[in-house]
């Protein structure tokens, strides 16, 4: 090949951009730990291809799965990419904890370059690419299921949005083996991401994966919001639905307007980066604030896209295992809607320390105190739902109650925070780090683990082991207090965030214990995967295929488990918000349509993965400027969207025939079932069948 050729080819690319290269010229522990990274991303990736293809499962992937328009399977997969992505996020975690410990006095483990990729990876990871698909996830699979559909409104849209979630979060494990990542922090902050201040590659991983990330919620939202809006069965009023199904109506409407800010603030960033635009920068007229604004003008609602999802999963969660109606279900609603606008009023609290008059910073300051609002009345609310009730003490209850006492202990630390004066003094400390995990870990993660362990029945078929998931759950609590509580005194004290070494020598007990509590969390993770490993092993004992096995309210329970692919064989009509429960108490939860009928369900369709593999090659072909290889991934993008487009025969029928016939093997199973009472819900004997209580 002729030299200039070469460079067309691979763009800036170069053999030190791999750790592996870099770790044998300069064999130290930094070099030695991203090349141990990247072997491990790689080894990872080659265990699963020979696993696969020794199974000889790749068809069956690719025609079940990979393909498939099918809401739960898009959910479940969602949820996959979510929990890998949450383990290499849990260890940067630990590493980073771990730096810190050592790094008292000295320079510890890793390199400071190397401490800010962990912090910007770590921390884009957490909400862009496990928070947030892993509620999409949740959605997806619940919604439809909760108002009586058979589908989402748009089952293409889905499928693309998950594929464009993978292709970012594949963006997002490229540099652990291709070049380096971003310094800039989740934030993306300029100047750290500016050209002038860092010309690598870092930096553009992070804007096209945020861009892809963002663009997938985008897509999501609308077909959130318009799967309830349009597709809600006969009789299920709004005010009917179940609180997750509202829950997640304003987290799509939160998606659907702040998602665009950060998509144009990556934008407009990505045009200074490469046609040398000076939006952001402070010569030549750009402003630095301009991205301040925009990105928290998506970064605030996003704290509620991430907390309102897991809001309705506690309604659901206490609701079933206090045995009782939800309290005040219309004030939780309005509660719901208050917070979901009221989220776009406060965006300035991110930065009252950056220049802007007194009195605006009150104003922004006194609306985030309102927001604590409706919030106490959602916990007031749960509180009276339990008072009084049978209370049954699952795992997802007792995630449930974890949250509620460690999420009130985050919400008073967030009044100091939105206190412009007390703000200017524990600013960029730990201390706003504890405040937001104090609100993430015990909120959003806690939630989306109560759902995980609530709902994994009715996705597979069978009960996750009750032991180990209480394990799991302390871990998550007892780490969580351990490696949070200390970094608000550290705060206090004043210890920056993003540090990768400290002087402080009394700072050190402090550091010890926060590592520990890192390592206690990252167990709760360990002991998440025996529990799903020991329930698989004994998944012939915990089967509940009647489907109902926590004596549950909503449509969701009222079918089989696993649900047939099109969910209802006769599309439910519910006169009341409690349906089914009320129906299994009257008598006939479980009566059979009199006639069957074809059910018209979307074929499998390539598009999706063919559009999240272009634009994977596009992102990274950007990245390197191999501007061959992104103009062919554009092209690639559009012609797909532009075939599809002339697509007709995109539908297939499931015949009466086969749905009577999948019913008919459910019905005889219910009626088989022996129902259980409450007590005996997590032992073998519960076959998804529960006992009426009148
Ligand atoms: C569960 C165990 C977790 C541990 C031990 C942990 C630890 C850390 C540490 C050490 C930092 C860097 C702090 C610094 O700036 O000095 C950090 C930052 C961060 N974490 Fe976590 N974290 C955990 C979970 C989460 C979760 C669940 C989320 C979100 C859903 C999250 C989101 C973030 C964000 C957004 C940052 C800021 C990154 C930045 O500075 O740009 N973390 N975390
Ligand atoms: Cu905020």
């Amino acid at each position: 090949m002729s030299a200039p050729l070469l460079p067309a080819l691979l763009g800036r690319f170069r053999w030190d951009a791999l750790p592996f290269v870099r770790a044998w010229e300069n064999p130290n522990a930094n070099e030695l730990i991203a090349a141990g990274a990247g072997a491990l991303v790689v080894a990872g990736a080659l265990f699963m291809v020979v696993l696969i293809t020794r199974l000889g499962r790749w068809r069956w992937l690719w025609t079940e799965w990979l393909t498939s328009l099918d809401h739960k399977k898009i959910g479940i997969m969602y949820i996959v990419i979510a929990l890998v992505m949450l383990a290499r996020a849990l260890i940067e975690a630990n590493l980073m904890r771990l730096q810190q410990a050592v790094a008292i006095g000295n320079p510890g483990l890793v390199a400071p370059e190397h401490f800010a990729e962990l912090f910007s990876t770590h921390g884009s990871i957490m909400i862009f690419f496990m928070a947030m698909p892993f509620l999409t996830g949740l959605i997806n699979y619940l919604v439809p299921l909760q108002i009586g559909a058979r589908d989402v409104a748009y089952p293409l849209l889905n499928a693309i949005g998950l594929w464009l979630t993978a292709a970012g979060a594949g963006l997002m494990m490229a540099p652990l083996v291709i070049g380096r990542f971003s310094t800039g922090g989740w934030s993306g902050y300029p100047p750290f991401t500016e050209i002038g201040f860092n010309p690598g590659v870092g930096p553009d991983y992070w804007i096209w994966a945020i861009t892809l990330g963002s663009i997938a919620s985008t897509l999501a939202g609308i077909n959130i919001a318009v799967t309830i809006y349009k597709m809600r069965c006969p009789g299920m009023t709004l005010m009917r639905m179940p609180l997750f199904a509202w829950t997640s109506l304003c987290t799509a409407i939160l998606m659907i307007f702040a998602m665009p800010p950060l998509t144009v603030a990556t934008a407009l960033l990505a045009l200074d980066r490469y046609l040398d635009f000076h939006f952001f920068t402070n010569a030549l007229g750009g402003n630095m604030m301009h991205y301040a604004n925009l990105f928290w003008m998506f970064g605030h609602p996003e704290v509620y896209i991430v907390i309102l999802p897991a809001f309705g999963i506690y309604s659901e969660v206490v609701s079933t295992f206090s045995s009782k109606e939800l309290y005040g279900y219309n004030s939780l609603v309005i509660a719901t809607m208050a917070i979901a606008v009221l989220s776009f009023t406060v965006w300035l609290h991110h930065f009252f320390t950056m220049g802007q008059s007194p009195s605006l910073n009150a104003v922004f300051g006194i609306a985030t105190m309102a927001i604590g609002v409706p919030t106490g009345v959602k916990i007031y609310n749960w509180i009276w739902t339990m008072f009084r009730g049978e209370v049954r003490f699952t795992t997802p209850m007792c995630y449930a109650l974890a949250f509620m006492m460690t999420f009130v202990l985050g919400g008073l630390t967030g009044i100091i925070l939105a206190f412009p004066p007390l703000d200017y003094i524990v600013h960029n400390t730990l201390f706003l780090v504890a405040h937001f995990h104090n609100m993430l870990i015990s909120g959003t993660l806690y939630g989306l683990l109560a759902a995980y362990t609530f709902w994994f029945p009715k996705a597979f078929g069978f009960r996750l082991d009750e032991r180990w998931g209480k394990i799991s759950c302390a871990c998550w609590v007892i780490g969580f207090y351990l490696a949070f509580m200390p970094l608000y005194v550290l705060g206090a004290a004043g210890m920056a965030r993003r540090t990768p070494a400290v002087m402080e020598t009394a700072y050190r007990p402090w550091l010890y214990a926060a590592e520990v509590g890192a390592l206690v969390l990252f167990c709760g993770f360990v002991a998440l995967l025996v529990q799903l490993w020991v329930s698989l092993r004994n998944r012939a004992a915990t089967r509940v295929f009647a489907g109902d096995p926590w004596d549950g309210r909503a449509l969701e329970w009222s079918i089989a488990a696993p649900p047939p692919e099109y969910n209802f064989a006769r599309l439910p009509q519910v006169d009341q918000r409690h349906w089914f429960f009320d129906a299994k108490r009257k008598g006939a939860p479980y009566a059979p349509p009199a006639r069957y009928e074809d059910i018209q369900m979307p074929k499998n369709s390539a598009v999706a993965p063919i559009i999240g593999i272009a634009s994977t090659a596009a992102g990274f072909a950007l990245v390197w400027h191999m501007w061959w290889l992104a103009i062919l991934g554009v092209l690639a993008v559009v012609a797909t969207v532009i075939t599809r487009s002339f697509a007709r025969d995109t539908h297939r029928l499931i015949p009466a025939s086969a749905v009577e016939r999948m019913e008919r093997t459910w019905l005889d199973a219910v009626a088989r079932a022996r129902p259980i009472p409450r007590e005996m819900e997590t032992t073998p004997a519960n076959a998804g069948l529960a006992e009426v209580h009148p």
